[in-house]
């Protein structure tokens, strides 16, 4: 692997680095972060494990696999061209449609040349010396010599579902049949045809994965530990005509979902449930049910504040459940009792998920009350039974929002160690900085809006400030930036007493890191909301970044 460094617009003081900056990750964030940072004038690599863009996109090949934003929201809205020239073709954009746009906006925006695929960066240590920091990077198989960088900034857009979660059973590896995590899909189609499939896994994944397996298995065993709350999506192909005029009004959509709650741009039926006869409130939810998909959670505006509001959504869901089983057994079992309503993150229904339990080649096993003890060399063996098994898939989900960065091994100042800085969970300034760690920005990081929201409105939000601060401090002549204790401090206080008051305290989801043994439990994303969180950014950078240190060296710091 070689380095280059391409000129400068800014003088960087440092010619000694190879890069300006080392961003990892080529999805989204990454290569919209390159197309900024180039756009400034400065000299960018991205280093990407998989062979291609895309991200989550990349990885998640399963079928069923679905974004849950609605299409025409779910692409980059800084640039005139790409939307002008790529056209959707379904109200929710299936996977392959999506890599083929991120590869499309890869060729457009002529990314490639500053992206090196098959590449992980393994460490990136900051070098109080020279102010750089020095990132190894890997052959993602392993195979290959290993190499360094040099680099002035030092960037995560890692993603915040990237880091697979499979629980440790006893027996995993001694399973005799086929075995698969959905984030890591075989490239090509798994044959189901008249197999004994199971399932383990009843997330948002499962839940667009299951229908689809059913069709095709012989038989199916859906192996659920909570039941979720899902909600019909109602997808379609896009008429003739329609997305020529969403293209019409995308200058209206795109500031309606920038500031907007979740980065959608959908009004509420009413502010509250609270005060409201059950009847009006019926008719409201029957009209979102309808509308299908996040229109549903835009039913009331205080749908995750407010318990009475949360309570009258979650009975309303839960009776759509009830209707949609044949089997009241089977039902009640597919009804969840232990949390509420969008507590945590609501699932969209594809394919008839509910329905699906209604086939006579489709059991549902509920693992809560007969846990599974053993994987064997030929199935699944509960405290109740064992089921013998094909075909064994892991809908298990991820080791969301900080895995994917611990997986790296960060040291910033002092030799302090990321790992370590977030033993008790993860510590941010913004989700965009961490004290210590100087000259890093982490994209949609902890403690910020990222996953409760329509994920490219949140990376744009972030690789915007991102650049302007960095832009700042090319003009100015500033080469370190960090986060002061104080700022960090405050920040994830905040963040967790907003959360506190929400309904996301109720349950034990990912978004508190409940799903990985041993995880510290901690509320990880910021729950205010994208315009409050926008304006929290905008306000700080208008305070001469407010919470951020600058100075010429590290030694200048007075940290
Ligand atoms: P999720 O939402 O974390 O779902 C994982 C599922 O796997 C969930 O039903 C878990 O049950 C189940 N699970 C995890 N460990 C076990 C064990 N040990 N036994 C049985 N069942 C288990 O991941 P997804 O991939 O579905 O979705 C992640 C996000 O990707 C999604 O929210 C979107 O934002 C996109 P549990 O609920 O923990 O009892």
């Amino acid at each position: 692997m070689t380095a280059q460094k391409t000129e400068s617009s800014f003088d960087t003081r440092d010619d000694e680095t190879d890069f300006d900056a080392v961003v990892v990750g080529a999805g989204f964030s990454g290569m919209y972060m390159l197309h900024s940072l180039r756009e400034l004038g400065l000299s960018v690599r991205v280093y990407e494990k998989a062979d291609g863009v895309g991200g989550t996109w990349y990885w998640n090949r399963y079928p069923g696999a679905r974004c849950d934003s609605e299409s025409h929201i779910y692409c980059y809205s800084f640039s005139d061209e790409l939307l002008e020239n790529w056209e959707w073709s379904e109200r929710y954009p299936e996977r392959d449609e999506i890599l083929e746009y991120l590869n499309f906006a890869a060729d457009h925006l002529d990314l490639r040349r500053d992206i090196e695929f098959g590449t992980e960066v393994e460490s990136a240590s900051f070098d109080e010396e020279t102010g750089a920091w020095d990132i190894n990077v890997e052959d993602a198989d392993g195979e290959g010599d290993a190499s360094s960088v040099t680099s002035r900034f030092f960037i995560t857009a890692v993603g915040c579902l990237s880091e697979p979660f499979v629980p440790d059973f006893d027996g995993f590896g001694s399973f005799e049949g086929e075995r698969y995590h959905t984030a890591r899909w075989p490239d090509e189609p798994v044959d189901f045809d008249g197999k004994d499939v199971g399932v383990v896994g009843t997330g948002s994944t499962g839940i667009q994965l299951i229908p689809e397996v059913a069709k095709e298995a012989g038989h199916l065993t859906v192996f659920q530990r909570t039941p979720n709350y899902a909600v019909p999506a109602r997808n379609r192909p896009l008429e003739p005509g329609e997305y020529e005029e969403i293209k019409q009004n995308y200058e209206e959509i795109w500031e309606d979902a920038r500031h907007s709650w979740i980065g959608m741009p959908f009004d509420y039926e009413g502010y509250s449930a609270a005060g409201l006869s059950d009847e009006e409130v019926r008719e409201a939810l029957e009209r979102r049910w309808q509308q299908g998909g996040f229109r549903f959670l835009h039913s009331f505006e205080d749908i995750v504040q407010n318990e009475e509001t949360n309570q009258k959504v979650t009975e309303f869901v839960r009776e759509k459940i009830r209707e949609q089983v044949e089997d009241p057994e089977v039902a009640e079992k597919l009804v969840p009792k232990d949390h509420p309503y969008a507590s945590k993150r609501p699932p969209m229904d594809y394919g008839g998920y509910y329905e699906t339990f209604n086939r006579d080649d489709v059991s549902l096993v509920d693992v809560k009350d007969a846990p599974i003890t053993e994987i064997t060399s030929e199935g699944v063996r509960t405290t109740d039974d064992h089921y013998d098994l094909d075909i064994l898939i892991f809908a298990t989900g991820f080791d969301a929002m900080t895995g994917a960065l611990l997986e790296m091994d960060i040291r910033g100042r002092d030799g302090l160690i990321l790992e370590e800085k977030w033993e008790n969970g993860p510590r941010t300034y913004l989700g965009l900085g961490v004290h210590g760690f100087p000259n890093m920005f982490t994209i949609t990081g902890p403690q910020s809006p990222s996953v409760l929201t329509n994920m490219p409105m949140a990376i744009e939000q972030h690789v915007e400030w991102i650049t302007d601060c960095v832009e700042r401090m090319l003009e100015d002549g500033h080469r370190i930036v960090e986060p002061t204790e104080e700022a960090e401090s405050g920040w994830v206080t905040q963040n967790n007493t907003v959360a506190e008051g929400m309904v996301f305290s109720e349950a034990d989801s990912w978004y508190r890191g409940a799903n990985v043994p041993d995880k510290p439990r901690t509320f990880m994303p910021f729950p205010g909301g994208l315009e409050t969180y926008r304006l929290i950014c905008e306000q700080v950078a208008d305070d001469d970044y407010d919470g951020f240190e600058f100075a010429e060296s590290v030694g200048s710091l007075t940290v």
